[in-house]
């Protein structure tokens, strides 16, 4: 197993965790009775994304299975910040590890009411602020422009003492710029990468298959644009990044420390694995072992610029 990280002020047993929104923690402790919490996967938990207002999420078909990964329409179904204060959050709080809330709202308003309301529980760790949901209208606008995003963190910041953590979307033209961004106006980490915006079209009709018309891809089909992009984002912010896209194995976790992550995400995996944050983590210690632990030989930010 690998080591313990420091994060934000949390002590993390290892550094995977989940991505939001791939993992339903009180499903799988239904499911695989209470063996499931004494050998939980992942060091940290990353709730599925909540909004103030209840969601039934977008139409269905709500997945398209791409080469190598996956195409989600999800459209965010929840059951809005009031359900899930009383009735997730005291099953998540069981947990037996540090609780990170993903959040998202529609206006700047809306996510500082969520962050407020979400910050103030004493069961929450840190809170995530999703800024990159390709898949309804306003996802897009906030986390796809520099001033857009520091405008939201400005507004946010104030409303809780907690960490919080911008999850970025790769659908922008400059990442980077929008991780400095963040930083600047008083992120404490930022996640990196969520879904690419894609689409499939019915293979008889041609009109598109997703319910949503267009989706996020993600999985092994993405993880070199996730590489790149944490890279690129390692070389101009200085808090830590949780860096995700695509990790299958010890190995891919690896190149995503190397790029300069602190703490790395599995996603789209976990549906195929449910324990894959744990063989992950092994897997991680296996390398460190074998190899010596690169942040051993100096910071990962040394990867020089191209
Ligand atoms: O719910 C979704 O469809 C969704 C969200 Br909120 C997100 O952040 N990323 C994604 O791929 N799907």
């Amino acid at each position: 197993m690998s080591g313990p990280v420091a994060f934000c002020g949390l002590e993390l047993a290892h550094p995977v965790l989940n991505g939001s929104g791939t993992y339903d923690a009180i499903a799988a402790e239904r499911a695989f009775g209470p063996a499931f919490l004494a050998e939980f996967p992942f060091a940290a938990f990353v709730s599925k994304t909540i909004t103030l207002a209840p969601r039934q999420g977008n139409p269905p078909p709500r997945l398209w299975e791409v080469p190598a990964g996956m195409i989600n329409s999800i459209g965010l179904p929840n059951k809005g910040l009031d359900a899930y204060l009383a009735e997730d959050l005291p099953k998540l709080a069981r947990l037996p590890v540090p609780l990170i809330v993903n959040v998202m709202g529609f206006t700047r308003d809306e996510v500082g009411r969520l962050v407020a309301s979400v910050g103030a529980r004493p069961e929450v760790a840190a809170i995530e602020l999703n800024v990159s949901c390709p898949n309804v209208e306003s996802g897009l606008v906030m986390g796809a422009d520099a001033g857009e995003t520091a405008a939201l963190v400005t507004h946010v910041r104030p409303l809780t003492a907690k960490p919080l953590i911008v999850k970025l979307t790769p659908n922008a033209t400059d990442v980077p710029a929008v991780a400095l961004a963040a930083q600047e106006a008083g992120a404490d980490a930022v996640s990196l990468i969520n879904t690419l915006r894609g689409m499939a079209l019915h293979p008889r009709s041609g009109r598109p298959w997703l319910g949503g018309t267009t989706g996020g891809v993600s999985g092994p089909a993405v993880r070199a644009v996730a590489l790149a992009q944490v890279h690129d984002v390692a070389l101009r912010v200085r808090i830590p990044i949780v860096g995700m896209g695509g990790v299958q194995t010890g190995r891919d976790a690896r190149d995503l420390l190397d790029a300069g992550a602190t703490l790395v995400a599995v996603g789209t995996e976990s549906f195929r694995d449910p324990a894959a944050g744990a063989r992950i983590a092994a897997e991680l210690g296996e390398i460190a072992a074998a190899t010596g632990d690169a942040r051993d030989l100096g910071p990962p930010r040394a990867v020089a610029p191209r």
